[in-house]
């Protein structure tokens, strides 16, 4: 049996982050750094161009973690899709 990448998906979800505030690259570092650190994220790409960023996360994560780690690097997490 592979553990693939569809394994791990079974308890993880998308979530697309509308983050305010990034500038440039490395503002768009600086999320990215802060996202991964939240305990059950899983992977993080954020997007300068469209100031998203899509992750993949365990289920039980909350909401108001991904914001607080938004704004603790400095931005503002907008709505969560
Ligand atoms: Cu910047």
């Amino acid at each position: 049996m592979q553990y693939g990448d569809g394994y791990w998906k079974v308890n993880s979800k998308m979530k697309k982050l509308l983050i305010e505030g990034m500038h440039c690259a490395s503002c768009a570092s600086n999320v990215e750094r802060s996202l991964k650190k939240v305990e059950g994220v899983k992977s993080v790409s954020v997007s300068l161009m469209t100031k998203k960023a899509i992750i993949d996360v365990d289920t039980n994560v909350k909401d108001e973690d991904l914001k607080k780690a938004v704004s603790r690097a400095g931005y503002k997490l907008i709505k969560i899709e």
